[in-house]
């Protein structure tokens, strides 16, 4: 199904420097209004200036985007800080009450959400309306139930005093999100920090504000307080860097990439605000001669899914060497039958990538490893039947050790596939990268699985599954994979002010 693009220019109430034509403070989506101004405070506030954001699947134009800067960084943390008191006060159980209403309200609208998405950032329309969107909703009831029901410790006496345990509210929580999963991911964020009574300021990502906008007037009409929910665009190194550089603030919690970590973990150091950080990977999806190869393969699939743009793809498969050739011709014919096209068509199976700036840099792997010499069996090359950002699924077959293809996060349909003799060898090499977000094992055998995951270095692994995520469980990367765990207990652990309050039994007069 193809949906019809439109694009309104309404409400022009404010000059765009860098055009000099009126801004539009809306554009509409498959029949949706979404707004292109911040949400600060419960209002929208527009940029003086504007960037401009197009779709990824034919690069039309969708929309002239509020760029904040510092002045809008200001507003919404004094917003925040503002309505801070009062949503806290509220407790868990008043503000859960909000935010059940919130994660109603996004499930009645999967469908305009899912389109709106769809056309942002290309990922898959019938992925948004079956798994993603539904998924935002449950990050919302899941953290707003867990504050209600699940948060306390057991109780504990040292010798004779009380020991009471409390997530405090901690304050401002500025959250910075990626363009690859944009809502979900922000939600991860959201839920837990709502529901933990701080208060909040968004910045999406530059090339997916709109699902951001939408869900702000959600909050709106779920009651959430002016204030308590606040959404900023723009670029990261402008209104992104004097957010998390901010003195009012109390958190911060980053998904993206390893270098901007090390830029805001600086901006944060001032401060020292503390940071969560879920960063990059080049995770191995291991498959032993003991596997079910038709498994082996139906998984190492699966990691081209989101046209390769998800932080947790096992990139590197690593391959005993007598099942080598067995498990390529496999996972070649499985690759083969992938349909690459249109996001919205329900046939397709890979969309475009995000950006033609990042679809070069992808493309700049690709050539390098080519021009090295490495053996490119499948893909390498922009699709010649599709105009635009779509890169062909790719296998690198044996690149040289320590090559750029094999260490780097590339972030697209771009795999790598090496062969090992044993399992030392074979582990040596899936902890041989400075990430360490996840891993899958492919092997037929629970004592051997057993003796290689507790071997490996990885926030998450996964045993002949993949992308299997219960929020109850903790989640986030070892090494330069990131800092710090989010889930469950682990998110109320960042986002709160954990309190031990002793109580003695002596000097009482009651
Ligand atoms: O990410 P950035 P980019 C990896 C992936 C990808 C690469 C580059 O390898 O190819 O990163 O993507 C904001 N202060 N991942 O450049 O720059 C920015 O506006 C504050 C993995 O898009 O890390 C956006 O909102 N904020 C990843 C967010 O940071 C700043 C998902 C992410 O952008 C900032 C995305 C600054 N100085 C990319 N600079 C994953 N782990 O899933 C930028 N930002």
């Amino acid at each position: 199904m193809i949906t019809q693009v439109v694009v309104s220019f309404e409400a022009a109430t404010n000059v765009m420097r860098n055009k000099g034509v009126a801004q539009m403070s809306f554009v509409e989506v498959a029949g949706v209004k979404v707004d292109t101004r911040h949400y600060i405070g419960g209002q929208r506030v527009a940029s003086e200036l504007t960037y401009t954001n197009t779709s990824p699947i034919d690069n039309s134009f969708l929309g002239e985007i509020s760029r904040g800067s510092k002045t809008e960084a200001d507003l919404a943390v004094a917003a925040a800080k503002k309505a801070f008191p009062a949503w806290a006060a509220l407790g868990a159980a008043g503000r859960g009450a909000l935010l059940l209403k919130l994660a109603e309200l996004v499930e009645a609208n999967i469908e305009p959400l899912s389109q709106i998405e769809t056309m942002d950032n290309g990922s898959l329309l019938r992925s948004h309306r079956r798994g993603v969107m539904p998924r935002v909703a449950m990050n919302i009831r899941f953290f707003a139930e867990w504050a209600m029901n699940n948060l306390h410790h057991e109780a504990f006496e040292t010798r004779g005093h009380s020991n009471n345990i409390s997530w405090d509210p901690s304050g401002v929580a500025v959250l910075i999100t990626p363009w690859n999963a944009p809502l979900m991911l922000a939600t991860w964020k959201i839920g837990p920090a709502l529901a933990s009574g701080d208060t909040v300021v968004l910045k999406p990502a530059e090339w997916t504000p709109l699902s951001a906008s939408f869900f702000a007037d959600l909050t709106k009409q779920a009651g959430i307080p002016d204030g308590v929910f606040n959404v900023v665009f723009g670029f990261g190194r402008e209104v992104g860097a004097d957010l998390t550089a901010h003195p009012d603030i109390s958190r911060i919690s980053f998904t993206g990439s390893v270098p901007t970590a090390k830029v805001i973990a600086h901006a944060a150091a001032d401060n020292l605000t503390p940071c969560s950080f879920e960063l990059g990977g080049k995770s191995p999806l291991l498959v032993f001669e003991d596997a079910d190869l038709d498994l082996a393969a139906e998984l190492a699939v699966e990691q081209y899914d989101n046209a390769g743009q998800v932080c947790l793809s096992g990139t590197r498969l690593l391959v005993h060497e007598n099942v080598a050739d067995a498990f390529e011709e496999k996972f070649r014919e499985r690759a083969s039958k992938l349909k690459q096209g249109d996001p919205r068509d329900p046939e397709t199976d890979i969309g475009p990538q995000i950006h033609k700036v990042h679809f070069d840099r992808i493309k700049g792997f690709v050539d390098r490893a080519r021009a090295e010499g490495q053996s490119i069996v499948m893909g390498g090359e922009p699709n010649a039947e599709l105009d635009g950002l779509y890169f062909k699924p790719t296998l690198v077959r044996n690149p040289a050790a320590g090559s750029e293809i094999v260490t780097a996060e590339v972030f697209g349909p771009v795999l790598c596939m090496q062969s090992f003799s044993s399992d030392a060898e074979a582990i040596a090499m899936a902890n041989g990268t400075e990430f360490g977000l996840a891993a899958v094992v492919v092997s037929g055998n629970r004592a051997h699985a057993d003796s290689i995951t507790k071997e490996l270095v990885a926030g998450t692994i996964w045993v002949n599954c993949f992308f299997v995520r219960d929020l109850r469980a903790p989640f986030g990367g070892s090494k330069k994979s990131g800092v710090g765990r989010e889930g469950g207990n682990w998110s109320f652990d960042f986002y709160a002010d954990v309190k031990n309050t002793v109580v003695s039994p002596n000097g009482w007069k009651e």
